[in-house]
């Protein structure tokens, strides 16, 4: 079943939450305008000058990550093609995880060693704490005005580190994202939540990529999981085709560069490609499961309602 209702419906929404382009700000706001301006509203905005009191700005070279914590394991996701959690016929697959001196990972991006696929440091459990504490004093443990608008401390601070190759595939979190980029950039493409009834969701089989002893891979069924929803979608490919809806999403799309920070409200989907040997830090707030929550949640059970999916 074809339904033209949302659209119509929901241009009111998009326009109130969507800018023409992503916002700056020169500054960090107070607590109160950020959550007046950007949280109430669950808008985006990139903002300069907030991170400039970190040492990591000045500090995080290859050379440096290599002196302080290059002997230091990390978690690091590997993938055939610098896909993880992606959709791949239908099965959702996850990507191996190795354990990696740093300096080994920091080799490869320099092209002085080789691994098979494409590695990307992106453990979304505290990596930064949990596996390179040794970093943690060269910035704060939360962003402060953040930490007071919203009422909390961050949940998890995760560190970034990958090959250009390396793509986050387009998901939505129920955090509020605040995503600090430290050396090189980060290229997000974003949809506001409004978007989701043109935002394709299928169930799929999970699976893990397992990298055997001669450097291939293998998909692998994880066969205690249970089924879980994932976007089939590749924003920069869309097989129109197949989800003709998503041609009325309305994708923004912004650079975050070294130094600034982007605010990425709960809620948004977001894909996330990045330039070589890009280093970030994002801070990952709880959201409040409010009225923006509910709103999202009646938009997906009115979408799955119409069959839109
Ligand atoms: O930087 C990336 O590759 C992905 C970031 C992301 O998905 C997130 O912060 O939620």
């Amino acid at each position: 079943m074809y339904v033209m209702l949302p659209r119509r419906l929901l241009c009111p929404c998009t326009q109130l939450t969507m800018p023409p382009a992503v916002p700056y700000l020169d500054q960090p706001p107070t607590p109160l305008c950020f959550f007046r301006d950007w949280v109430c509203p669950n808008r985006p905005c990139i903002i300069r000058n907030a991170l400039q009191h970190w040492p990591a700005l000045q500090k995080w070279s290859f050379p440096y990550l290599r002196a302080t914590v290059g002997s230091t394991e990390v978690s690091v996701a590997v993938t055939p093609d610098g896909y993880a959690d992606v959709v791949r016929g239908d099965r959702f697959v996850m990507p191996a995880e190795r354990h990696l001196p740093l300096s080994h990972v920091l080799d490869v991006l320099e092209g002085q060693a080789q691994h098979p696929g494409v590695l990307y440091v992106q453990k979304q459990c505290s990596n930064l704490a949990t596996e390179l504490s040794q970093l943690l004093s060269d910035l704060e443990p939360h962003v402060p005005w953040a930490s007071e608008a919203l009422g909390k401390i961050p949940d998890a601070v995760n560190f970034w580190l990958g090959e250009a190759a390396a793509v986050t595939s387009l998901h939505k979190d129920h955090y509020e994202n605040l995503y600090c980029v430290v050396s090189g950039e980060k290229h997000f493409l974003l949809h506001p939540p409004s978007d989701r009834p043109f935002i394709p969701y299928e169930m799929y089989t999970p699976a893990s990529y397992q990298l055997t002893e001669e450097g291939t891979f293998k998909v692998v069924d994880e066969e205690a999981m249970e089924k879980v929803p994932w976007i089939p979608l590749d924003p920069l490919a869309p097989d129109l085709a197949r989800y003709p809806s998503y041609s009325q999403a309305q994708a923004l799309r912004c650079t975050v560069q070294a130094g600034e920070l982007l605010y990425l409200p709960a809620l948004w989907f977001h894909h996330v490609q990045q330039s070589h040997g890009c280093i970030a830090v994002n801070f990952w707030y709880d959201m409040e499961y409010d009225l923006k929550y509910s709103y999202f949640q009646l938009l997906d059970s009115l979408t799955k309602a119409a069959g839109l999916n």
